[in-house]
C-alpha cells in the first residue's frame, strides 16, 4: 500500500461548528489553506471527506464508489427531502423512481409550468399597483406555490395558499437553522405530508380526478420495480419533492432581481438581446449567487482514487458553491460575468449548482430545465412587462447562512404595469 497517502486533515474532535459558521466558504477555505481540492475532517461526530473541483465531482456521481442510503442527516430528511424520497435511493430502485419524476419533465410540461407561472405573475402585477410596497421573495414564493400546485395537480384553496405558501418555504429555509426555525421546519412537513397523503387517498378512491399529465396523478398510480403502488406518505415526499423546489426558485429569483439592480448595464443588455443572452444571464446567475452548498453521499466500497483512501461508509460531502467558483474552472470567478457562457462547453461536472452527472442514471436534479426556463420568463416580466423602484433596504446576502437571502428579501415599490 506505498501508494496510499495521508489526505490533508482537519485537526480537532468535530467542525460541524466550523461548518456552521462559515457556510458556502466551509469547504472552500479549507481546499485554499490545505492548497487540496479533498481532505479529512470531522462532522456531525464522525470522519468525513470534502472535496471539490470537476474531478471530485466526477468521482463524487460514480455510482460504483458512492451511494446515498444513510448519507442525508436527519435534520434535512425532516425538513427538506423527507422520508424514503428519491435522494435516498440508490441503484435500480433509484433509476426506477428518477423516471417518474424525468417524465414531468417533457418540453410540453415545462410549457404548461412556464404557462401557469406567467399567468400568475401578470395577475400578481395588478395587484402589485396597488400596493405600497412589495416584498419580492414572499410575493415570488406565492405566485410560484400556486403555478407549482396548478402544474402537480394539487387542488388548494384561495384562502389557504398564503399558509401553504410558507410552509413549503420553511422546508427549505429550516435545514440548517438553529432553535423555532428549525421546528417550524419539522412542523411544516408533518403538515404538508398529512394533506397530501390525504389527497394520494382520495384519488386512490376515485373522490378526486387530477389530470393524467400532473405529478399527483402520475404518482398515485406509479409501480415500483415489483409491481406495487408506493404507500401515500412516501407520494406524498415525492410530490412534495416537486412543489418544495419550485417555490424555492424564488431565492434564484430574488438574486436575479439583485443583479438587474446592481448591474444597470445588464438591464440594458437584456432589453436589448435576444433569448440567448437572457440564458446566459440566468447560466451566470445559477453559478454566482450561493444557493445550494453542498451535497452528501457515503462511500459504497473501500477504493484508492489519486493515492488517497476512501474506507467503506465514510460520509463524503461535494463542493457545489466552490466548484462553481474554482479559479481553475472559471476565469475570474468572483465577477459577475454572463458572457463567460457564450463559449462554454456545457461540462456535466463542472457547473454545478444543481448537482452533476446525469439527470436519468444519476442524482442530478431533475428540475434543472424548469429552473432555467422559469427565471428566464421571470426575467422577461421584470424587463418587459412591468417597471418598478427600488428604495433604499440592506441588499447585503450572507456567505454564511444557508440558503442565503438578501437581508431585505427585495423590496420594491411604485410598480406599474408597461
Ligand atoms: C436534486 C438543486 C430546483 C427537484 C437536487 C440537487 C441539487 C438541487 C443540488 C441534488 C443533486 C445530487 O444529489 O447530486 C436545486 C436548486 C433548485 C432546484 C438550487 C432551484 C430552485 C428543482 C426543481 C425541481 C427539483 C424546480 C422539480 C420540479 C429535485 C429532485 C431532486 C433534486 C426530485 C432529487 C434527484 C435525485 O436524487 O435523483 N436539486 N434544485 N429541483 N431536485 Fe433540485
Ligand atoms: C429544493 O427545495 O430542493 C431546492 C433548494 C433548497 C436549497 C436549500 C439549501 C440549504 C442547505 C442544505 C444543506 C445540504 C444538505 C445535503
Amino acid at each position: 500500500m506505498s501508494n496510499v497517502n495521508p489526505m490533508p486533515k482537519e485537526e480537532g474532535l468535530d467542525h460541524t461548528l466550523s461548518l456552521a459558521r462559515e457556510g458556502y466558504l466551509y469547504i472552500p477555505n479549507r481546499r485554499h489553506s490545505f492548497n487540496s481540492n479533498i481532505f479529512e475532517t470531522r462532522l456531525l461526530g464522525k470522519k468525513a471527506i470534502c472535496m471539490g473541483g470537476k474531478e471530485a465531482a466526477e468521482l463524487f456521481y460514480d455510482e460504483e464508489k458512492f451511494m446515498r442510503q444513510g448519507a442525508a442527516p436527519n435534520r434535512v430528511l425532516q425538513t427538506l427531502f423527507g422520508a424514503k424520497g428519491v435522494q435516498t435511493l440508490d441503484g435500480a430502485d433509484h433509476k426506477h423512481r428518477k423516471e417518474m419524476f424525468m417524465a414531468l419533465m417533457s418540453q410540453e410540461g415545462i410549457k404548461d409550468l412556464i404557462n401557469l407561472t406567467r399567468n400568475e405573475w401578470e395577475s400578481a402585477i395588478a395587484k402589485w399597483e396597488d400596493m405600497d410596497e412589495v416584498v419580492l421573495y414572499e410575493e415570488v414564493q406565492e405566485i410560484l406555490c400556486r403555478a407549482a400546485c396548478g402544474w402537480a395537480g394539487v387542488p388548494i384553496q384561495e384562502d389557504e395558499i398564503q399558509a401553504r405558501t410558507k410552509e413549503f418555504g420553511s422546508l427549505f429555509e429550516s435545514v440548517a437553522a438553529i432553535g423555532p426555525n428549525h421546528w417550524l421546519g419539522r412542523a411544516a412537513r408533518n403538515n404538508i405530508e398529512r394533506w397530501i397523503s390525504g389527497l394520494v387517498e382520495e384519488v386512490r378512491n376515485n373522490k378526486l380526478n387530477p389530470p393524467e399529465n400532473t405529478a399527483l396523478h402520475q404518482f398515485s398510480w406509479h409501480r415500483d420495480a415489483t409491481g406495487n403502488l408506493l404507500d401515500a406518505e412516501v407520494v406524498a415526499v415525492e410530490v412534495v419533492n416537486i412543489i418544495r423546489p419550485i417555490v424555492a426558485i424564488a431565492i434564484f429569483i430574488n438574486f436575479t432581481a439583485l443583479a438587474i439592480h446592481q448591474y444597470p448595464e445588464e438591464k440594458v443588455k437584456l432589453q436589448s438581446s435576444d433569448q440567448k443572452y437572457t440564458e446566459m444571464f440566468v447560466q451566470e446567475i445559477r453559478r454566482f449567487y450561493p444557493f445550494f452548498p453542498l451535497v452528501a453521499a457515503r462511500v459504497k466500497k473501500d477504493f484508492i482514487w489519486n493515492g488517497y483512501k476512501f474506507d467503506v461508509g465514510t460520509l463524503t460531502l461535494l463542493d457545489l458553491y466552490g466548484t462553481n467558483h474554482d479559479p481553475t474552472i472559471w476565469d475570474n470567478p468572483d465577477l459577475f460575468n454572463p458572457e463567460r457562457f457564450s463559449e462554454w462547453d456545457g461540462g456535466r461536472y463542472s457547473f454545478i449548482p444543481q448537482g452533476g452527472g446525469e439527470y436519468h442514471s444519476g442524482h442530478r436534479c431533475p428540475g434543472e430545465w424548469i429552473t432555467v426556463e422559469v427565471m428566464k420568463a421571470v426575467v422577461d416580466q421584470l424587463i418587459n412587462q412591468m417597471e418598478f423602484e427600488v428604495p433604499e433596504q440592506d441588499l447585503s446576502f450572507s456567505l454564511v447562512n444557508m440558503p442565503s437571502i438578501p437581508a431585505s428579501k427585495f423590496v420594491i415599490n411604485h410598480v406599474k404595469k408597461k
